[in-house]
């Protein structure tokens, strides 16, 4: 038993899924035997309705120097972040002096780059020094540390107070929530705006896509568990919209309480969680076993394949495979190796289960007969690059929302 991290009730976990190393912690051979390892095990709060892990590693062994995720690998996020930008400036931007904007984990300034380019004074909060310097090669200010009341306090003399405050796939990243709204209130105007999307609970229930927990999800929001949050710190839930983005998210939009009007949307969207059930504890015990079945499937299928010597390649070394691939036990014995663009990942092993990430051109060269599809959520994307793939004769397996090879 734990104390619930907004609210202090205290909350057990549903389920665990067992040991799991850092997810984007790729490895070589030689840094096995010091691998890390902890229980991912996740609870639901009935009293503030927060989905939470009940461990995260340190915040230094996840977003260090040699971070593995760069946002631009994807160029459809590239055209998401754009219209983004483009939603903040002319809905709470416009006819406003100067405007200050800061984006907390900015990454490799994927989104920032907008604002730059538009002549808005901007700055990016990004602790891992690595895809901090690819958005400060491009002239995007950005500063290394971790975002806290006192570096709030420290921008604010050095800048002034935001307009706008934004974050994607970041806040529920963080674990001290609390402190982080707390240092988010004092940068903001009062009547500024902080807008951020990430992950959505009701995708995740719907969809049984389990592998959106892991070490960096410390919470997966919903709009109920968003508001009551925000609310003990000053800050409201005026407005939410539906994203596509990482299969499923969901944008928030808060003001300082009493400033602005509450959208309709906000009553809808808590209306719809509760007939989801998302509430309820039963949901997550009900959540536990379709993430069962998808591993017994899954296990299943790729454990056929090889019987009848197929190939199976991954497609996108994701973080949310490390949950997949430990939690179903999937190791080089059933996937031959993982394609991924992104260069720091290639050369290297996926975290726990050791399967080999290469190069793309692997994947083009020597098409296998069944593509794993790890990036789900880049499924548009990629079914539209690899149509020579199918053409071809290769098959797509999935696993969300259910294990299923793509005839
Ligand atoms: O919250 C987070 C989300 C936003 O991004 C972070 N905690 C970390 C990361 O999660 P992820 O690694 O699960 O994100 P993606 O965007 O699903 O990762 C896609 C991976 O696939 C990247 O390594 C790039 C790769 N990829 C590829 O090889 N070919 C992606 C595309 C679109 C492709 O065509």
């Amino acid at each position: 038993m734990i104390n619930c991290r907004i609210c202090n009730t205290n909350i057990e976990q549903f389920m665990s899924f067992g040991k799991m190393p850092i997810a984007n912690g790729f490895l070589t051979s030689d840094q096995i035997q010091n691998e890390y390892f902890f229980e991912l095990a996740p609870a639901f709060c009935s009293n503030c309705g927060m989905f939470q892990l009940i461990e995260q590693p340190d915040p230094q062994k996840m977003f260090h120097e040699n971070y593995a995720f760069f946002s631009s690998t994807s160029s459809y996020m590239q055209i998401h972040f754009k219209n983004f930008a483009e939603f903040v400036m002319k809905g709470f931007l416009e006819n406003r002096q100067d405007p200050f904007v800061v984006e907390l984990g900015s990454n490799d300034g994927i989104m920032l780059h907008n604002f730059k380019k538009a002549g808005f004074r901007h700055l990016g909060i990004e602790p891992s020094v690595n895809v901090a310097n690819v958005a400060r090669s491009e002239g995007i200010e950005t500063l290394s540390e971790f975002f806290n009341l006192e570096l709030a306090d420290q921008i604010v003399e050095r800048h002034g107070q935001a307009d706008s405050v934004l974050c994607a796939n970041v806040i529920c990243h963080i674990p001290d929530l609390n402190s982080i709204a707390k240092g988010i209130k004092c940068l903001l105007k009062t009547d500024g705006v902080l807008i951020f999307e990430e992950p959505y609970l009701g995708d995740m229930v719907m969809k049984t896509s389990y592998d959106q927990i892991y070490d960096e999800h410390v919470f997966i929001f919903s709009a109920t568990s968003v508001s009551r949050a925000f609310a003990n710190h000053g800050l409201e839930l005026i407005d939410v919209f539906p994203q596509k983005t990482h299969g499923g998210s969901m944008r928030y939009i808060l003001t300082p309480i009493g400033t602005r009007s509450v959208s309709h949307n906000v009553g809808e969207l808590m209306q719809k969680e509760q007939k989801q059930g998302l509430h309820k504890i039963e949901t997550y015990d009900q959540f536990r076993q379709k993430c069962e079945t998808s591993r017994k499937n899954l296990k299943e299928l790729l454990e056929n394949l090889k019987q009848k010597g197929q190939r199976v390649v991954g497609y996108g070394a994701t973080s949310k495979s490390t949950t997949v691939n430990n939690y179903c036990g999937i190791g080089p014995e059933h996937v031959e190796f993982i394609s991924d663009t992104t260069p720091v990942k290639q050369g290297k092993l996926t975290p726990g289960m050791h399967i080999p990430v290469k190069p793309y051109e692997l994947f083009t060269n020597n098409p296998p007969d069944y593509a794993l599809l790890f990036a789900w959520n880049h499924a548009t994307e990629i079914f539209a690059k690899e149509k020579s793939f199918k053409a071809g004769g290769g098959k797509w397996i999935t696993f969300v929302p259910q294990v299923k090879v793509i005839e």
